[in-house]
């Protein structure tokens, strides 16, 4: 059903996030359309000079009736609000938490274009092609300013942030061109930081990857990487530092010196490598030198996405 004033739905969860604005829209209408409407009846009954009863009602019945009324428009108005915030909230965490197996792709904004950059090597500005009725899970972070990635037909928002990563993911129901702006103003030409989403049926996707591989994988370029900045100097099997094995790390907990753990997420290795003295693993001297201002960030994913490919390999004795 297409809303008028509303966007074209086009991902699973846009039909949701539209039936839950209806309801409320319409609920507190209805309320708002109830108080004006006895704003005006009581107006023109009780005017000056209108020949209307105007005692009080007896004091019995008024105490009952007044504790039933009072009860009601207590417990009725809760109900409802605590109902909307349940839905809200279901779907909160439905958009928050994107599924284990989601395709993912990397965004970097900065002032004032999108790159993406596909797992399989394929870059793109400004545009961002995706397959049709698969979950898709984008990993964004900012160069500079605090951006945001919406696409309203898919009824997503997304902040993006320099030094982190966050997360937005969605499902496309529907081939076809959809609008992708920067919903946070970023600067001056916050207002043509925008771009498209290109939904293609799964195979034409496909196609698209195979015919637009001009680049190595991400992991691909960020094993050599790995070896140009020197980390395989200290990470490497035969090194003479003692640093600890990235084979295996991806996805576990690391324990920490002072006796904390970490999950080694993105969020992890994106801070071992600019922070390197933030976390420290547990057993190791803190000697891994920083390479802020020495990586970009999409030099970084690429990095990242090596360490998780080395999650599936065994650790060298
Ligand atoms: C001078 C040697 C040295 C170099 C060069 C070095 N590292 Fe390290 N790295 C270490 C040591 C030692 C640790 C363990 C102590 C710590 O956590 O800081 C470590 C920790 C890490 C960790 C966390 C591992 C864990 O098990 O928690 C990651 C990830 C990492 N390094 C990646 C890199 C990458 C990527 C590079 C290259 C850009 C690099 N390192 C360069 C010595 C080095
Ligand atoms: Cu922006």
């Amino acid at each position: 059903m297409k809303l008028p004033f509303l966007p074209e739905a086009a991902s699973a969860l846009a039909s949701k996030v539209d039936a839950l604005l209806v309801a409320v829209t319409l609920m507190t209408g209805i309320v708002a359309l109830a108080v004006v409407v006895l704003i005006i009846v009581f107006a023109l009954k009780y005017r000056h000079g209108a020949d209307v009863p105007r005692d009080r009602a007896p004091e019995p019945i008024q105490r009952r009736i007044r504790r039933r009324m009072e009860i009601a428009w207590v417990a009725v108005p809760l109900l409802l609000f605590i109902a909307v915030f349940g839905w809200g909230a279901t779907l909160y965490f439905d958009h928050a938490a994107p599924p284990a197996d989601a395709l993912e792709i990397f965004v970097v904004a900065k002032q004032w274009m999108w790159k993406l950059q596909h797992v399989t090597g394929q870059r793109e500005i400004d545009e961002l092609h995706v397959p049709s009725g698969i979950p898709v899970k984008l990993v964004m972070t900012s160069q500079d300013a605090i951006h945001s990635y919406f696409v309203p037909a898919f009824r997503v928002k997304q902040d993006v942030l320099p030094g982190r990563y966050t997360v937005l993911w969605f499902t496309a129901t529907r081939p076809g061109e959809y609008h992708l702006f920067c919903a946070e103003y970023c600067g001056t030409d916050h207002s043509r930081m925008i771009g498209k989403v290109v939904v293609l049926e799964p195979a034409a996707f496909q196609r698209w990857l195979e015919v637009n591989n001009a680049e190595p994988a991400m992991a691909t370029r960020g094993e050599s990487l790995f070896r140009q900045l020197g980390c395989s100097g200290c990470h490497g099997a035969h090194a003479a530092v003692r640093a600890p094995p990235l084979e295996g790390l991806y996805g576990r907990q690391v324990p920490l010196k002072g006796g904390r753990t970490a999950i080694a997420d993105d969020r992890y290795l994106r801070d071992s490598i600019l922070l390197p003295h933030k976390e420290i693993a547990a057993g190791y001297d803190p000697v891994m030198p920083s390479f802020a201002g020495q990586i970009s960030d999409p030099e970084l994913l690429d990095l990242i996405a090596y360490i998780k490919s080395l999650a599936t390999k065994e650790p060298p004795p």
